[in-house]
């Protein structure tokens, strides 16, 4: 008797805290609910001066993370542009996004020769330190340089590597972690599209 109330109190208490991450589109990593995503106001690849709101109306996979990345980075793009070619025509609704979180060494002209080894419809962002530092931030993103210099200006980035999925109104959908497979990741873009 006890163990089935205790069970339904359990499943009612899920549902609740579904409904409350459904409402506010926030997620519920780690127990807590956290809002993910906000505004930001970059520079992109180009040199034009981009903000969220320019891209409202797409879906957006938003990647941080920066062009001397050794492996992270790579890997989470080639990702990214794999789930992109398997959407096929769906793709078009998705807009890609790479920030880096090293703007000292990744201007716009370096970060448009890098994104253009993943995907050509992949854009990059960059921005004053105060800029990025405040877009990583409304994503719950962490980064850092590294402490070991191995020449002056050879440094690497300690950073979250996670895939944002954002809604065509800039809300939080869902994330994708190390691992994910492109396959899996276009299936569930897919689900979001509508
Ligand atoms: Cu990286």
């Amino acid at each position: 008797m006890t163990c089935k109330n205790d069970y339904i109190i359990e499943i009612r208490q899920y549902l609740r805290n579904q409904q409350r991450i459904a409402r506010s589109h926030e997620c519920c990593c780690g127990g807590g609910i956290v809002k993910i995503g906000g505004p930001f106001k970059l520079v992109d690849h180009d040199g034009k001066a981009r903000s969220d709101g320019d891209f409202r109306g797409r879906h957006l996979l938003i990647y941080f993370g920066y062009t001397y990345c050794p492996d992270e980075c790579p890997t989470a793009l080639g990702d990214m542009a794999r789930a992109l070619d398997a959407l096929g025509a769906d793709a078009a609704k998705v807009q890609p996004l790479f920030i880096t979180v090293d703007p000292a060494r990744d201007t716009p002209a370096r970060l448009k020769l890098y994104v253009a080894n993943f995907h050509p419809r992949l854009v990059g962002l960059t921005g004053s330190e105060e800029a990025v530092t405040s877009a990583a931030k409304a994503y719950r993103g962490y980064f850092a340089k590294s402490s070991t210099e191995a020449a002056p200006g050879k440094y690497l980035m300690d950073h979250t590597s996670i895939i944002y999925l954002m809604g065509p109104d800039g809300r939080y959908l869902t994330h994708f972690t190390r691992g994910t497979s492109a396959e899996t990741m276009a299936a569930r873009i897919r689900e979001n599209l509508s």
